[in-house]
């Protein structure tokens, strides 16, 4: 961890305290960037490529910011049995259908198997970078109390009995999404001690 970076500001850009509050915390473990939170709704194109969703977020977003690096996170669950669904669409369909619907669309069905991604896209310099975590695991035959988002229907391949939900911070050290934050800190971390 660079100390001369101690002082070196970042944005995430996103509407989601969840996101920005796993974030934060695997930052303050790995590295002394600050991370700051911008609070805004974030504009998406339709595209099956999570990628190329949240580079497209982070270039709206990021038109006022000119001298602190700023990122995105796009994420999606993808279940093998529907094709990869909801995917690009996790957001609606959460909103739409929820976890009772995804559970009814995989009633009595033996294959199971999922990954979360997340994809996060810097801008530093004017420079985009893109990092990208993924995480195997199975969708449960039950919704679980505890949780946010896809949390309470996910169960991570490495645990194979909880859900992210009933993980609770534990999820924080396995997830899609800390694994696409690390690969982000070791590349702001070498580019300040650069
Ligand atoms: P942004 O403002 O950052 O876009 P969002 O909640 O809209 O926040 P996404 O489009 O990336 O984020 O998320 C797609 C959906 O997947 C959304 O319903 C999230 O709640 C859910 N989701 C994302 N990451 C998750 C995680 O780690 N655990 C559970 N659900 C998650």
């Amino acid at each position: 961890m660079p100390d001369s970076t101690r002082t070196l500001k970042i944005f995430f850009a996103t509407n989601n305290i969840h996101k920005y509050n796993e974030v934060n915390a695997i930052f303050k473990q790995h590295t002394f960037f600050q991370l700051k939170f911008l609070k805004t709704p974030l504009v998406e194109i339709q595209s099956s490529n999570l990628e190329e969703i949240a580079i497209f977020s982070l270039k709206k977003c990021s038109r006022i910011i000119k001298n602190t690096p700023i990122f995105v996170e796009d994420s999606g669950l993808f279940i093998k049995h529907l094709n990869g669904f909801p995917g690009p669409y996790s957001a609606y369909i959460f909103k739409t259908i929820g976890l009772k619907g995804i559970i009814a669309l995989m009633k009595e069905i033996e294959d199971r198997e999922a990954y979360f991604q997340s994809s996060i896209a810097l801008k530093i310099e004017n420079k985009i970078n893109i990092f990208t975590g993924q995480v195997r695991g199975q969708i449960a035959q039950d919704i679980s109390d505890t949780g946010w988002g896809y949390d309470p229907i996910f169960i991570p391949e490495s645990d194979g009995i909880h859900t992210f939900g009933e993980l609770g911070i534990k999820k924080n050290f396995i997830s899609h999404r800390f694994l696409a934050t690390l690969k982000l800190i070791k590349f702001l971390n070498k580019y300040s001690a650069d």
